[in-house]
């Protein structure tokens, strides 16, 4: 019972994914980002959401993305907007091996 009640729970929260502007949600769990590459459209948001059990700095140097989330808590999301089409490489500024690349198109 239990398990279709949180199965339930998942399907509710796609759909309500879907219908935002958010299209992708980048985890990041073990110091390591979920995907090392994702394409967005021009003008998307993605969800960086600190699924791990230390705080992470994401941030953006890359020519018209830049952005950077400052500390952010274990527990909590942030939606980053991408303005401009082109390669953005993103990172961790506590964790330097966390990296990773968001391809933004037209
Ligand atoms: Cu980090």
């Amino acid at each position: 019972m239990r398990t279709i009640a949180l199965f339930t729970c998942v399907i509710a929260a796609g759909f309500s994914v879907g219908a935002y502007a958010a299209t992708e949600v980048i985890h990041q769990q073990g110091r390591v980002f979920s995907s090392e590459s994702i394409s967005v459209k021009k003008g998307d948001a993605v969800t960086f959401l600190n699924d791990d059990t230390v705080p992470h700095n994401i941030m953006s140097a890359t020519k018209g993305n830049e952005f950077n989330l400052g500390s952010q808590a274990p527990g909590t999301s942030t939606d980053v907007t991408f303005k401009e089409s082109g390669d953005v490489q993103v990172i961790c500024a506590i964790h330097p091996r966390m990296k990773m690349m968001v391809k933004v198109t037209d």
